[in-house]
């Protein structure tokens, strides 16, 4: 007789996050996901996967070679924030082919009542005349990800904890029918996990365009924090504004030292300092974290070699991990004649 199957027992947690080349990448990643990342590869206390979800990425209208061409430039910022390739497996979501398998096969246990009900697709879909079926399955395709790793830890930001959710039911529901091979993931929330856009109104989002890019040149930076929202109701300088619904408080909180923040509070809520001075005092707390971080870019984008080298290692260890995952799944699930079933 077959042993009954057991999720497999790891040494240390294991992590995975993903972040998609949609776009410019932006503080609301660094902050509410990426940063954490980079905290995580530091520590070396947990298994550690990240990856550039490309296959995500064409959900919605895309040009292949800009795709190409941001997947490395995302790869190229990781590893500036930290996201060490030598410390982490790093990699690319369709370099995996046993990803998008998976998808198929976890459609296969998700009730199309749950998709209906994902928020992200009716934001993302709203509008527009034609959405398409990736769209829609992305929450699937996401649990995949998470589950073919058998990762018990999944760093994300806010918008992202209803699809992790669904993943942690998928898991439910497809032990329950095949047996228990799936660990249900947890989230892991920054201190950062909801930056909103420059316009105040929804989150920043690389393809709202209202977003400060991690990378761009200074000035450009300083020019779009400066025109920021902040508390709608502080018309006037001599008003006191309300930290709670200021973005830049939030800001504020995530890169300022532990004093400015306390400062800031009082200053603002006392109208003895003003938005325009509020916001230089973030540019220089941007400054501290930056600055390291666009002249480590600047020297990982003299070596394309050493980075292609890095995700062609990452793809491998991750594929061979994706495979022994799907070779307990397959048969679990009656498919194929390659083992025989439970
Ligand atoms: N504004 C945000 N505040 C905090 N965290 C955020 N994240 C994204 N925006 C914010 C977190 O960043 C990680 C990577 O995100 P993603 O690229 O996989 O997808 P997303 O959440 O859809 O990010 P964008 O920028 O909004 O991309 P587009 O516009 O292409 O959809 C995730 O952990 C996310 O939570």
């Amino acid at each position: 007789m077959t042993a009954p199957l057991q999720a497999s027992p790891q040494a240390q947690p294991r992590v995975l996050s993903g972040i998609q080349p949609t776009g410019e990448f932006h503080i609301g990643n660094w902050l509410g996901a990426v940063r954490t990342w980079a905290q995580q590869v530091a520590a070396q206390a947990e298994d550690l996967f990240f990856c550039i979800v490309d296959a995500h990425a064409i959900t919605t209208e895309y040009i292949p070679a800009e795709l190409h061409r941001r997947i490395w430039t995302m790869a190229g910022d990781l590893v500036a924030c930290g996201v060490d390739p030598d410390r982490c497996t790093l990699f690319v979501q369709s370099d995996v082919r046993q990803h998008t398998e998976l998808a198929w096969y976890l459609a296969n246990v998700t009730p199309l009542g749950d998709l209906s009900r994902m928020t992200q697709f009716k934001e993302k879909s709203e509008g527009r005349e034609h959405a398409l079926v990736g769209l829609f399955t992305y929450p699937v395709l996401m649990s995949a990800d998470i589950l073919l790793y058998r990762a018990t830890v999944v760093p994300v930001g806010e918008d992202q904890l209803q699809h992790l959710e669904l993943a942690r039911e998928t898991v439910r529901r497809f032990n329950h029918r095949f047996g228990p091979i799936f660990p249900e993931p947890q989230p892991r929330l920054s201190q950062a996990p909801r930056i909103m856009g420059l316009d105040g109104q929804t989150k920043m989002s690389k393809s709202k365009g209202n977003t400060l890019g991690l990378f761009e040149e200074r000035d450009v930076f300083w020019n779009k924090l400066r025109g920021a929202f902040t508390d709608p109701q502080r018309l006037r300088r001599s008003d006191p504004g309300r930290p709670g619904v200021c973005n830049i408080f939030t800001m504020h909180k995530a890169v300022s030292t532990p004093d400015e923040v306390e400062l800031t509070y009082t200053e603002c809520t006392t109208a003895q300092r003003g938005c325009v001075d509020c916001k230089k005092i973030v540019m220089e707390s941007f400054d501290r974290e930056l600055v390291p971080l666009r002249a480590r870019r600047a020297e990982i984008a003299q070596h394309p070699d050493r980075l292609r080298q890095a995700l062609g290692d990452g793809a491998e260890k991750a594929r061979r991990i994706a495979e022994e995952t799907m070779r307990e799944v397959r048969p679990a699930m009656g498919l194929g004649t390659g083992a025989p079933a439970p």
